[in-house]
């Protein structure tokens, strides 16, 4: 899916602001027209999550719908042209209406949807909007949940298995923009080396009759380095003198592309960055065009005070320079697709992303395994291969993308994990051949049942943590013997994608003890050691760059402190080391 951009014939307004906003705890919203007008609403930010920003505490843990709705003009000079709706993201369902109509419905949270509005726009007047929101998640969503009531009260609490808080709204902007009734709707670019040419290969996706196409090759000069005219939907650009793409060369081309009308007149344009570089495993090594890369980096979350997950450019660039300043190539979308704003930066910075699915907390819950057909797992599977297919349609082109994460930690010990994700992995693969394709794994080595699947094995492990808690010299022998045999077992290179420790900042003991800065220091380069031995790890990405909010437990003061920075991005002692570790050199 294309990102939307305004041009020569394209024209993009957004609707982010104050929108109306109420909750709906009894799910009257729809037989009451309140797509036309909410009865009591107040003002709520967009894009931003809801739950943190009114004067209502409770609207912190509230569960189930929420209307949002705005009126915005549409000017005359639109009419008879395709009007886009499109937003970038809404956790978890989205209903839109637009003029009482409904446009379209989306499931998912973190991934965009749009539909042509335009045959319920009123061009040259007033327009309203509504989109209701619903953030229950159930055993077919992805990720699963279920309701729980709580005792003595009339309240019910949402119970999923991820680490960290269901915030919802509209997250990420909501814009219209307009194509001509024949529109680009989207583009594929694949590049690779043959014969010391770039080859770089194209596939239009045109709706409606554009006789020709114009396709130009733009360096980041500016100038046209190759150009074409097709009348096909398909083709390829050799290049003999070209630039590759990589983390300290993130050279970026420009891919131009016009569909043109009998006379040579431009019915669409559209502009698609890319990059020059292939990935591939080479025995135990990570080989990024065609050299050696080792992934060094934290993880991170989508996270930070008062907007909870909604679109944040500041914090994306922040977080991304903290990335630099570490000496940091990399980091995977933990745990799930991170704005498309992010992905942008990343192409122009050089880092290289693990992209991963929302699908996060697939375990067996005694009465309702989430593999298990009989019960969700047919609809779950459905969701996660759409999902999956979702967020290859929106990265395809983003030269950072190097690798595909498919889930974070499933129950892969379970004997219908197999089946389940060898669908899953079937359906990256029959769309992608030019990037690894992975699955964060944590059961134990001995019973995982699914590592063959993929190609290389990422493994999250906490020695020291969840288990011989506190007892730092325990480390090392269990998570060598233990990388070692995943290795042993599958053949594979082994990434390590996630190892770290809850540290308040600021709580500093002689000895290091858990929680405090010197114990964060200590496990962390425990961990390195180990890693720098072995010869088939391939990258260690440590959990997490910042803290970040999660749900109520006894574990988590509020939130997950294993940040190496402080949720508002100031730095504990492991930044530190971290930074002398992987070289950061600012
Ligand atoms: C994990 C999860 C991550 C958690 C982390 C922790 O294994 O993948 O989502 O936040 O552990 O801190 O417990």
């Amino acid at each position: 899916m294309l990102y939307p951009q305004a041009n020569q014939i394209r024209e993009l307004h957004t609707l982010d602001g104050f929108w109306d906003f109420q909750t709906d705890p009894d799910g009257v919203g729809e037989s009451q027209s309140w797509f036309d007008k909410l009865p009591n609403p107040e003002p709520m930010a967009v894009p931003a999550s809801f739950n943190e920003l009114t004067l209502q505490p409770e609207l912190r843990d509230y569960l189930g719908d929420v209307w949002y709705l705005r009126r915005f003009f549409v000017p005359a000079t639109w009419a008879g042209k395709r009007i886009w709706f499109r937003c970038g993201a809404v956790n978890y369902r989205a209903v839109v209406w637009i003029n009482g109509c409904r446009l379209l419905e989306h499931h998912g949270g973190h991934l965009p949807f749009e539909a042509d509005a335009a045959p319920l726009l009123r061009v040259g007047k007033e327009n309203v909007v509504a989109v209701r929101v619903n953030n229950v998640l159930d055993w077919s969503t992805v990720p699963p949940g279920f309701l729980r009531s709580l005792p003595g009260t009339n309240r019910k609490e949402l119970q999923y298995y991820f680490d960290f808080f269901n915030y919802a709204g509209i997250h990420r902007s909501v814009q219209l923009y307009t194509t001509e009734t024949t529109y680009l709707a989207d583009i594929t670019i694949r590049t690779y080396l043959s014969n010391n040419q770039a080859i770089v290969q194209f596939q239009l996706e045109v709706a409606g009759l554009a006789p020709e196409r114009r396709l130009t090759i733009i360096d980041h000069l500016g100038n046209a380095v190759s150009s074409k005219e097709i009348k096909g939907d398909e083709g390829e650009f050799q290049l003999e003198t070209f630039e590759l793409w990589g983390p300290g060369h993130p050279y970026l081309y420009k891919m131009q592309v016009e569909l043109l009308d009998g006379q040579g007149n431009p019915i669409d344009a559209y502009i698609e960055e890319f990059g020059i570089r292939m990935v591939a495993i080479r025995g135990n090594q990570i080989v990024l065009n065609g050299e050696p890369v080792y992934l060094k980096g934290c993880s991170r979350h989508d996270d930070f005070y008062l907007v909870g997950r909604g679109l944040n450019l500041p914090l994306i660039q922040k977080d991304l320079n903290l990335m630099r300043w570490l000496g940091a190539n990399s980091f995977r979308t933990s745990h799930y697709p991170y704005t498309e704003e992010m992905m942008r930066l990343c192409d122009r910075l050089g880092l290289l992303v693990i992209d991963e699915t929302a699908a996060v907390g697939l375990q067996t819950w005694g009465e309702m395994p989430v593999f298990n057909a009989d019960h969700a797992g047919e609809k779950t599977l459905e969701n996660h291969c759409r999902q999956l297919t979702g967020l290859y349609r929106r990265d395809k082109n983003h030269p950072c993308v190097i690798m595909w994460s498919i889930a974070n930690e499933p129950d892969s010990s379970e004997e219908n994990s197999l089946p389940y994700f060898e669908k899953v992995v079937a359906v990256i693969r029959n769309l992608d051949a030019t990037r690894l394709v992975t699955m964060v794994l944590n059961a134990p080595v001995d019973t995982d049942k699914c590592g063959q699947l993929f190609d290389l094995i990422c493994v999250n492990r906490y020695s020291a943590w969840y288990t011989e808690a506190g007892h730092l010299d325990t480390i090392q022998h269990q998570l060598k013997t233990d990388l070692q045999k995943w290795h042993q077992k599958y053949g594979k290179p082994v990434m390590l994608t996630e190892f770290g420790a809850d540290t308040i900042a600021g709580f500093h003991t002689l000895s290091p003890q858990m929680f405090s800065e010197e114990f964060q220091v200590e496990f962390l380069r425990k961990y390195c050691e180990i890693l720098d031995e072995l010869d088939f790890i391939v990258g260690e990405h440590v959990w997490n760059l910042a803290d970040f909010m999660t749900k109520q437990g006894i574990t988590r003061v509020i939130g997950n402190r294993k940040g190496v920075f402080t949720r508002d991005r100031q730095p504990k002692m492991a930044a530190f080391y971290l930074k002398e570790r992987w070289g950061g050199k600012v």
